[in-house]
């Protein structure tokens, strides 16, 4: 059975939009909040492939996606580098900050896989328990966003720590983000090995980087991964999130060499259709509050979204995550919608 996913971002759309979500699992669904209540750590969760596969199918059960994207966190990277990372609740991550050339020097990769084993090892399990013609997606963010957090030691709301670190010593900062593309290229062939028909790199915190910036952290960084991934994988679709790039989401297209761009809620649908689609694969693009509120504007925008993006290859998707309070009968209702659309 053809993967209509798959197919899509390969540019070969057929008779219907394909569709997943960002965060499609998590703590909207209460048999998500179940599982998840077995477990205390929220790492030692994503190194739980029996529990892990199991979370990445749920919303598939309710909602027929065409995409599973693999359960897992961004954080796994510096975690499985040796960095100390935990959650916190109410918090959200934490991390012991890097913050010295030697620190970074010290990031072990030739372990990496001891904990990143575990991920490979839920995609073998979701290999064979996946329903036919749904397609596997793999991820990892990009070494500029998992910089931000490694550098900060949490989440941040202007990445100061990140910047100044690179503004003042960019020979420094480079030797970080090095590293991040060895590893995330490593990992993300490793998944594809395991199972995943694409992968998707979330660069969420892109935005507002000076251009001379944007090209030296997201663009430079990101286009080396393709270019190691492709070496082993020629054929497996890669959709890059550089997210709030605005106009420099083109030149990332460009320069890059990606097969699929996901956008977030922002990018206007008639600029994107003509000055991305027309060379790659659009996705996205509804704002998860919309799903959160539900009714017409909900139905209104999501299918201004499929028929702007109709005559060419487009996936169907939020702009960014689903948030916990979203309503299951608000994702039921947008799901069918999707479902019922032909191109
Ligand atoms: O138990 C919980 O519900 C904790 C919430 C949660 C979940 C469900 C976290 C903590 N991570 C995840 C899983 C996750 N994270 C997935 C797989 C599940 C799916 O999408 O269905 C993916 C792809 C991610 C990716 C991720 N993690 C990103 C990139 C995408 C984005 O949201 O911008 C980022 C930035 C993270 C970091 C992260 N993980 C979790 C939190 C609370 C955060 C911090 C976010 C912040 O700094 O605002």
């Amino acid at each position: 059975m053809t993967k209509l996913l798959l197919e899509t971002l390969k540019g070969n759309p057929g008779e219907r939009v394909p569709f997943w979500y960002m965060r499609q699992a998590g703590r909207y669904l209460q048999e998500y909040r179940d599982v998840r209540a077995t477990t205390n750590s929220f790492m030692e969760f994503c190194y739980t492939p029996e529990k892990a596969a199991e979370v990445t199918l749920q919303p598939l059960r309710r909602f027929g996606m065409d995409g599973a994207i693999l359960f897992a966190d961004i954080l796994v990277v510096p975690d499985a580098l040796g960095q100390k990372v935990w959650f916190e609740s109410g918090v959200g991550p934490r991390l012991e900050p890097i913050t010295t050339s030697g620190q970074v020097t010290a990031l072990d990769i030739d372990a990496f896989d001891n904990r990143a084993g575990n991920v490979y090892k839920t995609l073998e399990i979701l290999q064979n328990a996946l329903p036919e013609g749904v397609t596997q997606l793999g991820f990892a963010g990009a070494p500029w966003t998992v910089a931000t957090y490694m550098v900060e030691g949490a989440g941040s709301k202007d990445h100061g720590a990140a910047k100044d670190w690179g503004y003042r010593d960019p020979a420094g900062f480079d030797l970080l983000l090095e590293k991040l593309v060895d590893a995330t290229s490593h990992y993300l062939i490793k998944q594809i090995d395991a199972g995943a028909d694409a992968v998707q790199i979330f660069d969420s915190w892109s935005a507002a980087l000076p251009e001379p910036a944007f090209d030296r952290w997201v663009i430079a960084p990101t286009k080396e991964i393709i270019r190691r991934i492709r070496k082993v994988h020629s054929e497996t679709p890669i959709i890059g999130f550089p997210r709030l790039a605005g106009c420099q989401l083109e030149k990332f297209v460009d320069q890059t060499g990606i097969n699929g761009v996901s956008l977030d809620s922002g990018v206007p649908l008639d600029w994107a259709k003509t000055a991305i689609q027309s060379k790659v694969c659009t996705q996205g693009n509804l704002d998860p509050r919309m799903v959160v509120a539900g009714g017409e504007m909900m139905r209104a925008e999501a299918t201004r979204i499929l028929e702007t993006f109709r005559d060419g290859p487009h996936v169907f998707n939020l702009g960014h995550g689903f948030v916990p309070e979203t309503p299951v009968a608000h994702v039921a209702e947008l799901s069918q919608l999707v479902k019922d659309f032909r191109r």
